[in-house]
């Protein structure tokens, strides 16, 4: 063959080919491997040796799908897609000889519309198939959603190709979507089963019409109903699900360019780039460009969490269900039955819910051992602090740790705003004090920022971010300030969510208008969830620093002063039932006018695109900042950690790739006419400015000028 990425080997079996497709890591489908493909079929077919074909992945997977970076190509017009892969399964579909594919890790997207394609398929029995595209806002566009209910049914392929879930090899096979599972060694199994069907017809997937009759109507509209709730915003599964209806009314032909022409629409969306740009920028975050891919990991194999409150109970769940064993200590007893409680009832509430099995939370639960003292602190090769947020505390903590833990060990705060370097002062080994930020619920949140001291070293540094891949989270490297990279931004969005409430517009239409922009809630929802008095009690230990004359926002504060601290006093900015379900309430809304008249704000219609603007380009503004301090590596590390921590919505990439889709002139213009009208806290940052003249977007600011820490 001319090219190395596909190997056709009609040696070992003889009357077998097998073509294997070799393209590290994933076996993506790009186009050289489609070339090779087509030519490695086409050869092996005319072989008159051969009666069948076996078609293989190398390495740890099958085929991930195209070529992701592909796409990029594409819609930047640097490369023309032409027909795209249809024409190579055509071909594979209509050869002479059966191909039987074997399936082991992923079969996912374009990898599986390859297997369609085949006439066969046999898999390892922990493989996995999907339609995974809409996760990148596109739809199967190689024929997955013509060829998949014609295997499946139409009910099980509209709810593939719009939430994008994998489903097992097993559920596959009693799909029919899998012919067989093999136990034991894939290749000799799919050869034995290639040798059993030689003699048969042909089956040809496109062919295969018995599963599309008389779907019950209703699916359509159910899953589109679905997917308007679950997926709030996206275009592409309601895409996807017109393009699997299409199946039932249309030819095979007829479906297939009809699914061409909504894959295409969808690629040059912006939703579609945002959603790529997501999924490459949760494996960039993982690249930390001053460590060294080889420097040395401390192992992890058992912890100590100092706290069990709703943080440091969540923190241990974290580590127990990735397999680590974990000392949980409080001060006194009642606090630690208390915690252990907690654990407990999520635990339950988990295996209620069906997300784990009550014998994996039973290992669990044996992982972690309760205990008040310091005794065994020694014997562990991390301690992750989640105490009450207050220095003196923590700086205690840290010099009882830096007294009884292992050389080594390393030492780390869930701190969300305190310096990271004056906690690690209290010890005498800053190297080994690192902060590791959490996200309420610790057990749930994807995102952990690693927040970097300046003596934090380096293999402390990359131990942490590979424990973070471990522990099934996003861990994202930032740089130690007040806040470090997601409060600090959360701060300015939830001071002009207040402003905006203060000036005359509703608190339930803020909320509405962030909520329909995409955000998971609206910014005074999530201030009750989180509890009012937690800003309320760090704004009052930092307000020695705030400059006389600059405008503050106080109805929370006041809120706070009158004990309404959100969901857990039943009253905030809304009040709540016994269940926490929030409704409006109009004493909040009649207590702000009175205190807006009594600070003389001019009240004012609000329009929706000045919440968005406000609220957004705050995040923007700082994030800007933020990057020019190097507390981020990349805007894409900014991005990263808004999607992942506060439900920031995917399809539209983050604070600053939104802020590069409008357009970082417009943004900046903005944001000047807002500092004429507010004043100082709109301040356009410097690096928004030079960006905005020179043209250019948050993405061309590198790494190189990046100073973190
Ligand atoms: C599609 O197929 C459209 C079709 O309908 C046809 C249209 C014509 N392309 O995730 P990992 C890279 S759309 C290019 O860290 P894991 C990834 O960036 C596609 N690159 O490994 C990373 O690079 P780096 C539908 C890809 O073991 C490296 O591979 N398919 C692709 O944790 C390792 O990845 C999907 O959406 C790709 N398709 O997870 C599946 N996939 O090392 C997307 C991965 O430089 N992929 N890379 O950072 C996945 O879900 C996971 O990668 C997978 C492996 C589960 C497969």
């Amino acid at each position: 063959m001319d090219t190395p990425l596909i190997d056709l080997s009609t040696n070992k079996f003889k009357d077998v080919a097998v073509i294997t497709i070799n393209n590290p890591p994933v076996n993506a489908l790009s186009p050289t491997v489609a070339r090779g493909l087509a030519e490695a079929m086409e050869q092996a077919d005319k072989d008159e040796g051969v009666s069948a074909i076996v078609l293989t992945g190398a390495g740890r997977t099958f085929v991930a799908g195209a070529d992701i970076k592909e796409f990029g190509k594409i819609t930047s017009g640097k490369s023309e897609r032409g027909a795209g892969l249809n024409p190579l399964l055509r071909q594979i579909e209509d050869l002479s000889k059966p191909v039987v594919v074997a399936i082991h890790g992923n079969a996912f997207g374009g990898g599986l519309e390859l297997a369609m394609a085949c006439h066969y398929r046999v898999a390892a029995p922990n493989a996995q198939v999907g339609q995974p595209e809409v996760k990148l806002g596109i739809i199967p566009g190689a024929g997955g959603t013509q060829r998949l209910p014609r295997l499946v049914g139409v009910a099980k392929a509209v709810e593939m190709c719009a939430e994008g879930n994998p489903i097992s090899a097993q559920e596959a096979l009693q799909l029919g979507l899998v012919d067989r599972l093999i136990e034991g060694d894939l290749l000799t199994g799919a050869v034995a089963f290639a040798r059993e069907v030689t003699t048969r017809p042909i089956p040809r997937t496109r062919e295969r019409d018995g599963k599309l009759n008389l779907p019950d109507k209703t699916i359509f509209d159910a899953a589109r109903e679905k997917a308007r709730t679950k997926q709030r915003g996206q275009m592409a599964p309601l895409a996807a699900i017109d393009a699997v209806e299409g199946s039932t009314r249309l030819s095979f032909e007829e479906g297939s360019q009809q699914e061409q022409r909504v894959f295409r629409e969808c690629l040059f969306s912006d939703q579609s780039k945002a959603l790529i740009h997501a999924f490459f920028g949760e494996r960039e975050v993982a690249k930390i460009p001053e460590i060294a891919k080889e420097t040395p990991i401390i192992p992890v194999n058992s912890v100590a969490v100092v706290g069990a409150g709703t943080m440091g109970g969540g923190i241990a769940m974290v580590f127990a269900n990735a397999g680590i064993h974990v000392l949980l200590k409080e001060a006194d007893q009642a606090a630690l039955d208390r915690g252990l409680a907690t654990i407990q009832k999520n635990y339950q509430s988990s295996v209620k819910r069906g997300r784990f099995t009550q014998q994996f939370v039973d290992e669990c639960l044996r992982r972690i051992k309760p205990t008040l003292t310091y005794d065994a602190f020694g014997e562990v090769d991390m301690v992750v602090e989640a105490v009450f947020e207050g220095m003196a505390l923590k700086k205690e903590v840290f010099t009882q740790l830096d007294l009884v833990c292992q050389p080594g060990a390393i030492l780390a705060t869930n701190t969300s705003t305190l310096s990271i370097d004056e906690i690690a002062s209290a010890t005498s080994r800053p190297d080994a004090v690192i902060g590791t930020h959490f996200f309420s619920p610790a057990n749930v949140m994807r995102l952990l920022e690693v927040v970097r001291g300046k003596s934090s070293s380096k293999q402390v540094i990359a131990t942490c971010m590979q424990l973070s891949k471990k522990l099934g989270k996003v861990g994202v490297l930032v740089g130690n300030c007040r806040g470090f990279v997601g409060n600090r931004m959360f701060g300015p969005y939830r001071r002009e969510a207040q402003f905006l409430a203060e000036e005359g517009a509703a608190i339930e239409a803020v909320d509405r208008v962030l909520y329909d922009f995409g955000m998971a809630m609206g910014p005074m929802a999530t201030g009750d969830l989180a509890g009012l008095d937690v800003g309320w009690r760090i704004r009052k230990e930092y307000r020695h620093l705030e400059k006389p004359g600059v405008r503050q926002p106080f109805a929370e504060d006041r809120l706070c002063e009158l004990g309404r601290f959100g969901q857990k006093t039943g009253a905030g900015w809304y009040k709540y039932d016994e269940n926490r379900h929030a409704t409006p309430d109009p004493e909040v809304a009649a207590l702000v006018r009175k205190w807006a008249a009594e600070a003389e704000i001019p009240q004012r219609t609000i329009s929706t695109d000045e919440i968005v603007d406000r609220c957004i380009y705050a995040l923007v503004n700082e994030g800007a900042r933020i990057l020019e301090e190097g507390i981020a590596l990349r805007a894409v590390d900014i991005d990263i950690i808004y999607l992942h921590g506060y439900g920031f919505p995917a399809y539209r990439g983050g604070p600053m790739w939104y802020a590069n889709t409008v357009g970082l002139k417009k943004v900046y213009e903005r944001i000047c006419e807002l500092c004429d009208r507010h004043g100082e806290l709109w301040a356009p940052a410097p690096l928004l400015k030079q960006l905005a003249d020179a043209g250019k977007t948050f993405a061309d600011f590198g790494v190189d000028q990046a100073v973190t820490a």
